[in-house]
């Protein structure tokens, strides 16, 4: 990464006035809660395709909640990192600023940001499955596992998206129209890997957008992106910043 691809970098903020951005565990890394796909992203000998889907949940439940209750244990003492300030100090700085993220771990909402659009829900909500009530629960470690509807007594399930599941149908057709509208996209930590979300950047540089990718990492976004930053979020942020003209 060059200073020069960090001045570009800056130069297409600083002419952005409708700015949205993408995150995905990445942004968390440095935060220390594990990335999905990263080696610190394994649990026991499960990969996330394996347990974040209904069909695991269907099959045991238990297993299913072992992990999340591991992950929110995971988060439960982390805070958030200067990316996630950084995010939430620039809704104030541009006229348009929409935040959409892929993870669960409640972590931007932590950090300050306010305008949320969590693509796959949030660790730190639960479903009932027979009424579909849901409900913000905090609770580390669960005292039981698998959690019971505290109403009608049914199994409680994480409010969030699984592989084979559908996104919010509301949620997305937001995440798309900012995608389609913006000036330029920050896609910031992730493998973009997983869809839809992987599609929202391909569709901001459809529609005209310059696209940022900031990844220690190159991804198949990479290509498309108009400036990739190769570094930590966490580092490369908190100098974006330094860099912009507005204030
Ligand atoms: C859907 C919530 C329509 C749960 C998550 C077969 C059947 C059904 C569907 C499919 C199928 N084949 C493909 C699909 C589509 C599927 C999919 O994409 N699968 C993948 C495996 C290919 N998608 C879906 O199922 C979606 N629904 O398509 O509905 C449908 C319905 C029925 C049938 C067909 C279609 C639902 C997807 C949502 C899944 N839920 N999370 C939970 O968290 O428990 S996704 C999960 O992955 C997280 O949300 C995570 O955020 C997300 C993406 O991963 P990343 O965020 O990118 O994280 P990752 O670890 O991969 O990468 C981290 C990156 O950070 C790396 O690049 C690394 O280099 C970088 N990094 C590391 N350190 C730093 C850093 N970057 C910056 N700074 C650092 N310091």
């Amino acid at each position: 990464m060059t200073s020069e691809d960090m001045r570009r970098a800056a130069d297409i903020l600083d002419g952005a006035d409708r700015l949205a951005v993408l995150t995905g565990a990445g942004i968390s890394a440095e935060s220390g809660v594990p990335t999905f796909r990263g080696q610190d992203g394994l649990w026991k000998q499960f990969r996330a395709e394996d347990l974040a889907t209904p069909e695991a949940f269907a099959r045991d439940p238990k297993l299913v909640w072992e992990w999340y209750d591991w992950r929110r244990g995971k988060i439960a003492p982390v805070e958030p990192n200067p990316g996630h300030r950084t995010l939430a100090k620039w809704e104030g700085t541009f006229p348009s600023f929409t935040l959409i993220t892929q993870n669960v771990d409640g972590l931007h909402a932590a950090a300050g940001s306010k305008t949320i659009i969590e693509l796959h829900g949030n660790i730190w909500k639960m479903r009932c499955t027979a009424e579909a009530a849901v409900f913000e629960n905090r609770e580390v470690p669960l005292k039981r596992i698998p959690p019971l509807c505290p109403s009608c007594g049914a199994l409680l399930r994480p409010h969030v998206v699984w592989f084979g599941e559908s996104l919010d149908m509301d949620v997305l057709a937001l995440a798309f129209a900012t995608s389609s509208s913006c000036d330029a996209m920050l896609v910031v930590g992730t493998s973009a890997y997983v869809q839809p979300a992987a599609s929202l950047p391909l569709r901001a540089a459809d529609a005209g957008a310059r696209v940022i990718e900031i990844n220690p990492d190159p991804t198949p976004l990479t290509s498309s992106a108009d400036v990739s930053l190769r570094g930590p979020s966490g580092e490369i942020l908190p100098l974006i910043d330094g860099l912009l003209r507005r204030s």
